[in-house]
């Protein structure tokens, strides 16, 4: 099920537009909040629906471990399950067990869960055929994401493995949708690009990504450790190889800098547990830069989090009242902190594809990088 872009507008490479699916549309640039294990921390649907959220991400490791796949799929797959209607995309699970070092071999990936310490084993295979028991919209596929700085090895084998787990992902994807298409359900698959910062690495994982064929495309391997201005020129150096009329995602990135630089590049997607576990630890985005809500400054600041914002549903709280519930350790500053910071980005997402329609994209840009951007050295 080849996923389409239907772009409307182009401002340099700078593009807005509509990806159609069997559940309906999501405009782009999109960014798709972070559900880890089935909820956006301390959030629920109709907060999401509320917030005009179109696509969530859920994650393939947390999930399989609990309640575990086969529980989720009889009860109706993730949209059932969380009872929302919007899109789902699951990620593959690589990148979640990376951090727990994992035994990789050419097979796989063997893991201990976090949960109960019991060992799994994780192949292209299995990661296609639990993702498709979670039943998001989209699927990927499993690659391997070595975090930067890696010796030139480790980044070559990377390579070489994602090339051959997207072969066989994308078999068992294709046997498993077969299977699935009898019972109503249907699926997208994108591959993931990887390469670290040489661009001869990125250049051929891209195109051994294309060679599988996948439904969309996502660049994976970025914004774990390298600067912002390798992250930049390995993404433009894979966005040159990717087909213009698919999707293209950026996995894991979700800072304000990053999003004007990616969607300048081109990208679609987005996704990025940063502005829900910054609300959660009291840091709110704003249009003047972060804030530390904790700081004393704020005690008998009686404005609302963001005078520029509307209709974060925080706005008739003050800044005095949501620093005094989070240094009390309320639940309810947390969770009203992470509604501010996820209307913050989709608004951010919003404005730029605004800016796109207008032709005024490099405006926008050049006023985020001037309140965002950290000086170079
Ligand atoms: N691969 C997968 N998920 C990811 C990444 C990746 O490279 C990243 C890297 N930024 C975030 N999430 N499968």
């Amino acid at each position: 099920m080849k996923l389409t872009i239907d772009v409307r507008a182009r401002d340099g490479a700078a593009r807005t537009g509509v990806v159609a699916t069997p559940r309906g549309e999501y405009r782009t640039p999109v960014f798709m909040p972070v559900g880890t294990r089935g909820a956006v921390r301390t959030l629920a649907a109709d907060d999401l629906e509320r917030l005009g959220v179109e696509i969530v991400l859920g994650n393939t490791y947390h999930l399989m471990l609990r309640p575990g796949e086969e529980r989720i799929d009889r009860l109706g797959g993730l949209h059932g399950f969380m009872d929302w209607s919007g899109h789902v995309l699951t990620d593959s699970g690589g990148y979640q067990i990376f951090s727990l070092e994992p035994k990789v071999d050419d097979d796989g990936a063997r893991f201990r869960s976090t949960y109960d310490g019991s060992l799994h084993h994780l192949t292209p295979e299995r990661a296609a055929v639990i993702q498709a028991a979670l039943g998001a919209d989209i699927q990927m596929v499993l690659d391997v994401c070595p975090p930067l700085p890696s010796s030139a090895d480790v980044v070559r084998t990377a390579v070489d493995r994602t090339a051959a787990w997207a072969a066989r992902g994308r078999a068992a994807f294709l046997a498993e949708r077969e299977r699935r298409l009898g019972q109503g359900r249907d699926q997208a698959q994108f591959g993931i690009v990887q390469g670290g910062t040489d661009p001869v690495l990125r250049v051929e994982s891209a195109r051994r990504t294309l060679e599988v064929g996948f439904d969309g495309y996502a660049v994976g391997g970025l914004s774990v450790g390298e600067t912002r201005d390798q992250m930049v020129e390995a993404l433009a150096t894979t966005m040159d190889e990717l087909p213009a009329d698919q999707p293209r995602y950026f996995m894991g990135l979700g800072d304000p800098v990053g999003l004007v630089e990616a969607v300048h590049l081109g990208v679609d997607m987005f996704d990025c547990v940063l502005p829900t576990r910054l609300g959660r630890h009291g840091t709110i985005l704003t249009s003047a830069g972060r804030m530390n809500l904790r700081n004393a400054r704020f005690a008998d600041d009686d404005g609302p989090l963001d005078p520029a914002l509307d209709g974060d549903g925080t706005g008739r709280y003050s800044r005095a009242y949501l620093r005094h519930l989070l240094m009390s350790d309320e639940p309810t500053a947390a969770r009203l902190l992470t509604l501010h910071n996820v209307a913050w980005t989709l608004d951010l997402v919003a404005r730029m594809r605004a800016a796109i329609e207008a032709g005024t994209f490099a405006a926008l840009r050049r006023e985020v990088l001037d309140v965002w951007a950290t000086p170079r050295s």
